[in-house]
């Protein structure tokens, strides 16, 4: 059995890598108060969040080539790398989603653009934090086997996450609210592609690229069950923004005031009387917090919470009868998947 590496061990990477970006902006002699601000918001945005994405790029790496990382080696070194490039790219779309949903809290602290004298610089630093990924993965890994593969998979992964937002932010018009405009077909398409693709086949797929494992058959396994398992995920923080303490969430739902397209309300649609249906109509997707504690109330009166707790047993059983079919012939282990599922199952942030 290998151990899973933590959180501590993974931020202990970080600082080398704020300094191999810090050498390279020196380099063309960027003048201090940008570089600094830089810095800044790579700390404010990169870091400070479960890490479950990052840290998986090193725990799928340790299973499959069956061995504990070192913490102290070059190895975890590379692998966390490339679990921070993962935790770089979510810190752009997170820059830039909390932008463009309104959001006011992130991991317990204003969101970047709330914060002292940021704004719309915001804009800026998501671009930046994105860059970051291709100076450090060209820095690391010009000389491996698979980096292009590398380059393409993020390059790929940014555009499918993009038309996902594209789609959840289209599905959400601020001034037209019409609950026909949702559906579980539509939930699907947002969610695999805005969240399953960067946050669970990434991972994965990196790892396999590392250790030279990215077979085109491990590589559609990886597939087959990452992007239910994200679909999974999202409906979990679709529940969780509505019916989690925001204090341990660190952050303020938005869901319902942004009209979005969420779990909750495809299912609620779903359970509806007529009358329940013109209260939804008449509250749903509106800056107003009054209207918003209405539909929360109806969530409650319509248990989905309950409801909720049911649907998860039954992702978790499907996706534990997928895992339990995965072919190992060629390098990919179970364990893989079972330990990324692990970490979601019942998480409460
Ligand atoms: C998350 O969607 C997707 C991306 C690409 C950040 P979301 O707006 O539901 O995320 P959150 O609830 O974290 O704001
Ligand atoms: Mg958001
Ligand atoms: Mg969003
Ligand atoms: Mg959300």
């Amino acid at each position: 059995m290998v151990s899973a590496t933590t959180i501590k061990e993974f931020e202990s990477v970080w600082p080398r890598i704020v300094g191999d970006l810090e050498a390279h902006c020196k380099h063309y002699k960027l003048p201090k108060q940008s570089l600094d601000w830089f810095v800044q918001s790579l700390n404010y945005n990169t870091v400070g969040g479960k890490c479950n994405r990052g840290m998986s790029v090193i725990d799928t790496s340790s299973i499959l080539l069956d061995k504990t990382l070192s913490p102290t080696s070059e190895e975890y070194f590379q692998a966390a790398l490339l679990g921070w490039l993962v935790e770089l790219l979510q810190a752009f779309f997170l820059v830039s989603d909390d932008i463009m949903d309104a959001s006011k809290t992130r991991r317990g602290q204003p969101c970047w653009y709330l914060a002292p004298k940021v704004g719309m610089i915001a804009i800026n630093d998501a671009f930046l934090l994105e860059g970051a990924i291709y100076v450090l993965l060209k820095k690391h890994f010009r000389p491996h086997a698979s980096y292009i593969d590398m380059v393409e998979l993020f390059h790929e992964t940014s555009f499918q996450t993009e038309l996902g937002q594209c789609c959840d932010l289209l599905t959400a018009p601020e001034d037209e609210v019409d609950l026909n405009n949702f559906s579980l077909d539509k939930f699907s398409f947002i969610v695999i592609f805005k969240t399953a693709y960067y946050s669970f086949y990434l991972p994965v797929a990196l790892a396999l690229l590392y250790i030279g494992a990215a077979t085109p058959k491990n590589l559609q396994t990886s597939l087959d069950i990452l992007i239910p398992m994200g679909e999974y995920f999202q409906a979990q923080d679709d529940y969780l923004d509505a019916f989690a303490d925001p204090e341990t969430l660190g952050k303020i739902g938005t869901d319902i005031q942004d009209n979005k397209c969420s779990w909750l309300i495809n299912q609620a649609l779903k359970k509806v009387t007529p009358e329940q249906r013109k209260l939804l109509e008449e509250n749903y997707g509106q800056k107003d917090a009054a209207k918003e504690a209405k539909v929360k109330a109806l969530y409650h009166e319509l248990k989905l919470k309950e409801f909720y707790e049911q649907w998860e047993e039954e992702r978790v059983t499907d996706l534990k009868t997928k895992i339990d079919k995965v072919d190992e012939s060629e390098g990919l282990k179970k364990t893989v998947f079972e330990a990324f599922l692990k970490k979601i199952y019942k998480r409460s942030k």
